[in-house]
This record gives C-alpha cells, sequence and structure tokens, in this order.
C-alpha cells in the first residue's frame, strides 16, 4: 500500500543545500514524513521530478493533495501544520527578525555561496576566500551574533533551533568544509548546529554518498 506520510524530495545529501535546509525544517517541526531522493545527475528522474515539483527544484514536499516547493514556502506551510513546533517565533518583533534573516538568506550571499559550494565531505584547510565571499561571511556572522546576543542562544532564536537555524545549516557545515576562521560566539553556534541529533544524521548520510558529482561543485 502507498504510504499516507507526508513526502519530501530531496537531491543529493553531499551537495544539496536547499535540500537540508527543508528536509531539517520538517526535522524540527516534527513532521513524520518519509523522503524521496532524486540523484541530481540521473536524466531518467527529470520527469518524475517535474510530477513532484513545478520547479523542477528540490525540496519539495507533498502533503496530501498539498504540494509545496521552494523552502521559504516549505517553512512557513510547517509553521501553518504544526504551530507548536515553534519554527516561527513567537513573539511578532522576533517573527519578523526570522523571516528578515531566513529572506536575507534565501535571496542572497550568492559570492559565499558561488565560492564555497556545500560539499559536506570535502575539507579545504587554509582555503583563499574571495573578499566579496568574506563580505558574505561577515554579514552572515554579524546576523548571529546580534541574534545570539538577542535572543540569548543557543540558536539564533532562543531555546530550541527555529527555521532560520535550517536556513543557516548548510552555511555551518560550509564553514566546515572551508576552514572559515570565526569568532568565538560564531564557532560555538557552528559546533551547537552541528551537534543537533538530526544533522548528524544528515552529516552521516552524506559521507556516505558515493559519488562525486562535478557539476554540483558549483552554485548551491
Ligand atoms: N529557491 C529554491 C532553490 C532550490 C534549489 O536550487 N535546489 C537545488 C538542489 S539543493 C536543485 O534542485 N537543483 C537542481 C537539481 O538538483 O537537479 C528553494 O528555496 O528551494
Amino acid at each position: 500500500m502507498a504510504s499516507s506520510k507526508p513526502v519530501l524530495t530531496i537531491s543529493s545529501k553531499n551537495y544539496g543545500a536547499w535540500a537540508l535546509r527543508g528536509w531539517l525544517m520538517c526535522r524540527l517541526a516534527g513532521l513524520d514524513f518519509v523522503e524521496k531522493v532524486i540523484p541530481p545527475d540521473d536524466p531518467a528522474m527529470k520527469a518524475e521530478m517535474l510530477l513532484l515539483s513545478a520547479s523542477m527544484l528540490v525540496p519539495s514536499l507533498q502533503h496530501g493533495s498539498v504540494k509545496v516547493w521552494d523552502t521559504l514556502a516549505i517553512g512557513e506551510y510547517l509553521n501553518e501544520i504544526k504551530p507548536k513546533a515553534g519554527l516561527l517565533p513567537a513573539d511578532i518583533k522576533a517573527r519578523a527578525h526570522c523571516r528578515a534573516i531566513c529572506g536575507e538568506m534565501h535571496s542572497g550571499f550568492g559570492s559565499m555561496r558561488g565560492a564555497l559550494p556545500m560539499n559536506i565531505k570535502a575539507r579545504f584547510p587554509n582555503f583563499k576566500i574571495w573578499s566579496r565571499a568574506q563580505t558574505d561571511i561577515d554579514r552572515i556572522a554579524l546576523i548571529w551574533r546580534e541574534c545570539l546576543k538577542a535572543y540569548d542562544g543557543p540558536f539564533l532564536f532562543g531555546k530550541e533551533p527555529s527555521m532560520a537555524d535550517a536556513m543557516y545549516a548548510p552555511v555551518v557545515t560550509r564553514f566546515m568544509t572551508y576552514d572559515v576562521a570565526l569568532d568565538r560566539a560564531c564557532a560555538a553556534y557552528c559546533k551547537r548546529i552541528v551537534e543537533l541529533p538530526a544533522m548528524q544524521e544528515w552529516i552521516e548520510a552524506a559521507k556516505l554518498e558515493p559519488e562525486e558529482i562535478d557539476e554540483l561543485d558549483a552554485e548551491f
């Protein structure tokens, strides 16, 4: 019998930064879902992907007759169906702040994303960071420091991880991959994110992915 659980379509766990964001949001929301992995380099899967995601991009969530693609929309949808999970902060001012930094991640930091693509398995010690990517990194570190100070940590909006932590989780793994120098508060925040059981699970699965996908060593 076909599963009646929500289905989250994702691609590579090693390279798929947006997939990680959507998947982590589902986990943080406590959604009982199944994941469908479509290898991004498999042309035969493209037709199936179009059925699952109108944009041909992942993550994409199918919940009953509801289809949601695009990571921010998935986060907002999860917050509606699982309001007690706290994906978005309860306080209106904090919620606006959370949406603003999620939006900034969704539409920005192109230099950092282009120069430091997510690649969980790889390590590049002493990686030379291009100045525009460093400007993005400095802005992200400022966002994190401001949140950790305003909401008293250990997560960006307080005691529990939120949609914002999921949005920035692939930045955390990039900072590890590319050996990015961070101040103490940001380094502690990265450690906290990596230690989340869901992140550990994702990272372990990424490490087990066999294939190297050259074309995905690009912007994600
Ligand atoms: N704006 C989209 C971006 C999604 C995206 O670029 N996803 C990548 C993978 S993480 C993708 O599907 N690339 C095409 C492919 O893998 O075939 C979102 O927020 O979900």
